[in-house]
């Protein structure tokens, strides 16, 4: 898909987009941003500290950014090409304003414009909230994707859920942890197109009614169930300089109108308003990755509602392009599930076939099985993901008995496979037995996937040794591995300039979009011009996180010092106390006269802890108490310093990695499936200390 190329992009509607094409100049943008400011937003006077000017600037933007979109949907209209959709319940995309300004080439007049205002771009930039549609790594993953796909030109569409509110903000209060909402959408969110029109109903609870239909026999309804609505919200995905816009689809739960009034008419007014709340809360917030706490009916409600939506979605478009022949539905369209969370979409997409398109089981089925596509992201048999069948029941009544015949059909094969082994059935069935009864997302997901991957050469291999070890065996064509990445344009080009310059300034620029192009700096490791600006720039991102400390902790770190760094989700198996152990005996070394050749250190740890995770909550607390003794002790002066940077988030993490020295990748041993982090560290020239876990593996034979 390459819109600008596109031979034959000269049909009437293109054309007048083309001609309206909007200047990408600094008095253009000047132009339109004064006027969204004035007209729309309707203020007179120029106040930097407002989000206002951040708005005007984004919706001007936007404006160019619409032809782009406008011309890609076009081409994708008309081209064939199999397309990807991407369901995912997280997309941690942290701030977009500047991502797009870089991918249209429009940092420089976008400065030029504001500073003609006496305004400073970075200032602006600061007004946007951080999007924090996610946990950690399987979010940030996904908005990696969205980047790379459409820099790429790949057609991939990406759907999740538009939280109100997304990933808690921390605040630390005498070293604990204390979670605050997420108000993201508060002054609005100039980047989404709301898509009324292109709404879906989805339905819940009820029950399975069979009829007789003259046409195809048996038919299985769902009568009496409680609807919501799915509203979509789109938003650009800008590929870097090619003149595509990809579509991320959030969408939003709102009450029906006619479930409003069938209420209202009932005389019950509370209800009915109870009934759009409740409906509404659907979509209301984001759930922490939590392990310790599970079956919470509304996360099921979510998972459900964003499978239901997408592919329905889906399914209309198909119609509307091809009518009613599925037959090449398949070839056409493929699903990824990023992790189980979605997976229930197996089950509602052979609903949608059978019930809705009135195809047999086993069309469905080679359907369902031929595109859907499912990735893991752990290998802790504690975190996979399990629902209880009467929950399921009575929830989703059509869906459980769906999964029931796909679990029928499946033991039968396994059966067949080994016969007689009893215990292995059990092993693999669909429903654990023990205990109460519960369905197994992993297993449904794979039942029903062509494709099954882990994120990391070593991940993927411990789960079909381990973890999925029967299906491998069953199925072994279906394993494969997809290492992680991150793109560069975020994690190198945009968040780190003074690097990002040099580098340029050595091997060009196509490192951008090509990352190994990056070996061409080995050439250069001797070059004493080279190490200085190298240096210089290391120094000038250390300057800027330490300002960023001394703003949110108070604490001056002292930038000739060793950056250490460790941030991510606070966990035991990630083992951040590892490294606080680690800080105690520096500290004892220095306190005992022993630190001779010690290089003088600030160990930086940052992170979230699930609002459940005791342990992971004590930590937090354990890093603050040790790091107030290390900074309140003279003889630490010049040699040790210690912080725990509060609410860590992607802002946050685009100018620590850029900053780090050393990169703490220390997680125990097979547990972290990939991690992201550590790429991001290592591509801004930091040195990894780390297991030989995850991508860690990969990471040390690719740079040695
Ligand atoms: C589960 C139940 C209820 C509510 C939430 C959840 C939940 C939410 C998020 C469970 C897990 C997650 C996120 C997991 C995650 O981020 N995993 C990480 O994925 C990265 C991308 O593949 C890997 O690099 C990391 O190694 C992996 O830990």
């Amino acid at each position: 898909m390459n819109v600008l190329n596109e031979p034959e992009s000269n049909t009437g509607s293109l054309e007048f987009l083309q001609k309206s094409q909007l200047g990408m100049d600094s008095e253009s943008l000047l132009a339109d941003l004064s006027r969204y400011y004035t007209r729309m937003l309707g203020r007179r006077t120029l106040r930097t500290d407002t989000p206002f000017l951040y708005q005007a600037l984004v919706y001007a933007l936007r404006d160019r950014l619409m032809e782009r979109w406008n011309d890609t949907n076009i081409v994708l209209e008309r081209d064939k090409a199999r397309r990807a959709h991407y369901l995912s319940m997280e997309y941690l995309m942290g701030r977009l304003l500047h991502n797009a300004l870089y991918s249209l080439d429009a940092v420089g007049a976008s400065s030029d414009a504001l500073e003609a205002l006496g305004v400073e771009l970075a200032l602006v930039e600061e007004a946007e909230h951080d999007a924090g549609l996610g946990n950690g790594g399987l979010g940030r993953l996904a908005a990696c994707f969205l980047d790379s796909c459409a820099t790429l030109g790949l057609p991939m569409i990406g759907y999740g859920l538009r939280y109100q509110y997304g990933m808690f903000r921390q605040k630390i209060v005498d070293g604990f942890q204390i979670e605050e909402p997420d108000l993201w959408l508060r002054d609005g969110f100039p980047w989404e197109i709301q898509r009324l029109e292109l709404a879906r109903t989805i339905r819940f609870g009820g029950h399975t009614q069979i009829i007789q239909d003259p046409d195809r026999g048996e038919r299985h309804m769902l009568v009496d169930t409680r609807d919501v609505l799915a509203v979509p919200y789109d938003v650009p995905v800008p590929g870097y300089r090619n003149g595509v816009v990809n579509t991320l689809r959030l969408w939003s739960a709102e009450a029906t109108d006619e479930f409003d009034l069938e209420e209202f008419n009932a005389g019950s007014y509370t209800e009915a308003v109870e009934a759009k709340t409740a409906a509404e809360n659907i979509s209301m917030v984001l759930y922490p990755n939590t392990a310790t706490e599970s079956g919470h009916e509304l996360r099921l409600k979510q998972q459900y509602f964003l499978a239901s939506a997408s592919l329905q979605d889906v399914l209309a478009d198909w119609h509307k392009r091809y009518g009613e022949d599925l037959t090449e539905f398949a070839s056409r369209n493929c699903f990824q599930l990023n992790d189980t969370h979605p997976a229930v979409a197996v089950a509602e997409l052979m609903r949608l076939l059978m019930d809705e398109h009135g195809l047999s089981w086993d069309s469905a089925w080679h359907i369902t099985r031929s595109c859907m596509a499912y990735t893991n992201h752990t290998l802790l048999p504690e975190a996979l993901e399990t629902w209880p069948v009467p929950l399921f029941e009575r929830l989703l009544p059509r869906i459980m008995e769906i999964i029931y015949e796909i679990n029928a059909r499946f033991l039968d094969e396994v059966s067949i496979h080994w016969p007689g082994d009893n215990a292995r059935m059990r092993r693999m069935s669909l429903i654990d037995e023990n205990g109460g009864r519960s369905v197994r997302m992993a297993y449904l997901a794979i039942v029903g996937s062509y494709s099954v991957n882990g994120v990391a050469a070593l991940h993927s291999r411990l789960l079909t040794e381990g973890l999925f070890r029967d299906f491998a065996e069953l199925w072994p064509e279906k394993f494969n591995n997809k290492t992680n990445g991150v793109t560069q344009r975020r994690w190198l080009a945009a968040c780190n300039a003074p690097l990002s310059r040099l580098i340029t300034d050595t091997i060009g620029d196509r490192w951008v979009t090509d990352l190994d192009l990056l070996e061409g700096l080995r050439e250069h490791v001797n070059d004493t011009d080279f190490r200085e600006r190298w240096r210089a720039a290391k120094l000038a991102n250390k300057q800027r996180l330490a300002d960023m400390v001394l703003e949110r902790t108070g604490l001056a770190l002292d930038t000739s010092m060793l950056f250490d760094v460790q941030v991510k989700r606070i966990h035991e198996y990630k083992r951040q106390l590892l490294n606080v152990l680690h800080a105690i005996h520096l500290y004892d070394r220095i306190r005992r006269g022993h630190d001779e050749g010690l290089v003088p250190r600030a160990i930086i740890i940052g992170g979230k802890a699930a609002p459940g995770y005791v342990m992971a909550k004590n930590f937090i607390k354990l890093i603050g108490n040790v790091a107030r003794v290390i900074n309140n002790d003279p003889a630490m002066r010049g040699k040790l310093q210690m912080v725990f940077y509060p609410d860590y988030n992607v802002t946050a993490m685009e100018a620590i990695c850029a900053a780090a020295d050393l990169s703490e990748q220390i997680s125990t041993a097979g547990k972290e499936a990939s991690g992201t982090g550590n790429m991001k560290f290592m591509m801004n020239g930091a040195i990894t200390i780390g297991t030989l876990d995850g991508a860690n593996v990969e990471i040390r034979e690719a740079v040695g």
